[in-house]
């Protein structure tokens, strides 16, 4: 197939790249650098460089054959996204292409400005770039299931049948995000949906949890074609930062009390659900909310996990309690659906000590670089800067 994928530099974009263009699909892969610049900006850079997008494509090309052809522009910008759209004619569009931080949006007014127009704008110029100029291709969206928030209920798999005063109608499932980020997140997918009912469109909307680890076997051909990797406190995710704090002798950041729950997946089952995703692609006029994560866990529990397995291998590990910088529940129900993917055939990687002992592992070999002035959070959720 014919694949665009926007952000094609990120965390996400980088190694899904890799995965399509190695099963032989032509990929087409699309980035403006914005998470570069943002980290750079805001002192977060990650822990290791990784090359730019025409350089890894070489490296890749190199290591196994396989070209990814690389545009460098602004998914913004909709004269770029009219004249990608209508050379390249995907039959499959994977938009990745957001600022992806929550406390980057909550920083300050330039900061939540340009998430709020950089995330719309994005998606909004893929569903009218689709409508003009491949009308026919399925487009893949990078949601995320800080869309549903905690709500004191069941989370279902983006719809919710509601039934009022005798008469009953499925409704997409209520929605209320605790991050401006997230928030964005929800606006996508209100736009999505009217244009699906209007203009036909095929969505498959990815409601993801916080990926975890860097190894996918693309990457191992060359380390210089490993993901980015944040353990910063605006890009990186939470288990993702507690392997760095536990190499690093740094006490594991409990935001609050603790009992924030989430649900985890690995960086490999990202690519495996988007594959499975694209291997079944919705009918024209379709709208598919998928819930992307395979396991559920709250803050402590995680962080009990990386001490049991960081001690046995001699780290030595704390673990703190710190005032929460989020303003959040810390303490809630919290039950998600996740059948979807399991009925598309996902054979999900589970985090077990084994593997949390290998990304410690692999973390180390990186202590060297390990910069502990990036691990305290620094964007408070209540501040209006
Ligand atoms: N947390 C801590 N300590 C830390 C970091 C985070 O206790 O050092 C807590 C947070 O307060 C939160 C939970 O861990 O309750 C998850 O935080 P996170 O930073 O791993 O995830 P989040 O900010 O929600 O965002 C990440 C990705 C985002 C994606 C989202 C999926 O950055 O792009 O959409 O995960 S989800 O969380 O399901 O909405």
């Amino acid at each position: 197939m014919r694949i665009l994928i926007l952000g094609g530099d990120g965390y996400l974009g980088w190694p899904s790249s890799m995965h399509f263009a190695n099963k032989g699909h032509e990929v087409w892969s699309v980035d403006n650098y914005l998470r570069r610049d943002i980290a750079s900006e805001t002192d977060s850079d990650p822990l290791f460089p990784n090359p730019k997008l025409p350089e890894r494509a070489k490296i890749f090309e190199a290591a196994c054959g396989k070209k990814i052809n690389v545009v460098e522009g602004d998914c913004a910008d909709f004269e770029f996204m009219s004249e990608l759209f209508e050379k390249v004619q995907p039959e499959a569009v994977i938009h990745y292409a957001e600022q992806p931080s929550a406390p980057y949006s909550m920083r300050g007014f330039d900061e939540a400005s340009l998430t709020l127009d950089n995330n719309l704008k994005a998606t909004f110029n893929v569903i009218w770039a689709i409508m003009k100029y491949a009308p026919d291709c399925h487009l893949i969206k990078l949601g995320t299931m800080g869309e549903y928030g905690t709500p004191n209920i069941d989370i279902e798999e983006g719809w919710l049948d509601v039934e009022h005063k005798g008469r009953k109608q499925k409704f997409l499932y209520p929605r209320q995000a605790g991050s401006l980020y997230h928030t964005t997140k929800v606006l996508d997918t209100d736009l999505l949906w009217f244009y699906v009912r209007t203009h036909e469109l095929r969505v498959t909307d990815l409601m993801q949890g916080p990926v975890y680890g860097f190894i996918t076997p693309e990457a191992e051909m060359d380390d210089r074609l490993k993901p980015n990797f944040h353990y910063d406190d605006i890009f990186g995710t939470l288990i993702n930062r507690f392997l760095v704090q536990a190499v690093s002798g740094t006490p594991l950041t409990v935001y609050g009390k603790g009992g924030q729950t989430r649900g985890y997946l690995d960086i490999r089952d990202t690519l495996q659900c988007v594959e499975l995703a694209l291997k079944n692609p919705v009918e024209k006029g379709e709208m598919r909310i998928l819930n992307q994560f395979v396991e559920q866990f709250s803050v402590n529990e995680m962080a009990d996990r990386v001490k049991t397995v960081g001690d046995h291998m001699g780290l030595n590990v704390e673990v703190k309690s710190i005032p929460n910088p989020r303003k959040e529940a810390e303490d809630h129900y919290y039950n998600a659906a996740n059948t979807g993917f399991k009925e598309l055939g996902l054979k999900p990687h589970i985090l077990t000590d084994d593997v949390l002992a290998e990304m410690l592992g692999q973390v180390a070999d990186y202590k060297g670089q390990i910069d502990k002035d990036k691990i305290m959070p620094r964007v408070s959720w209540n501040k209006v800067a």
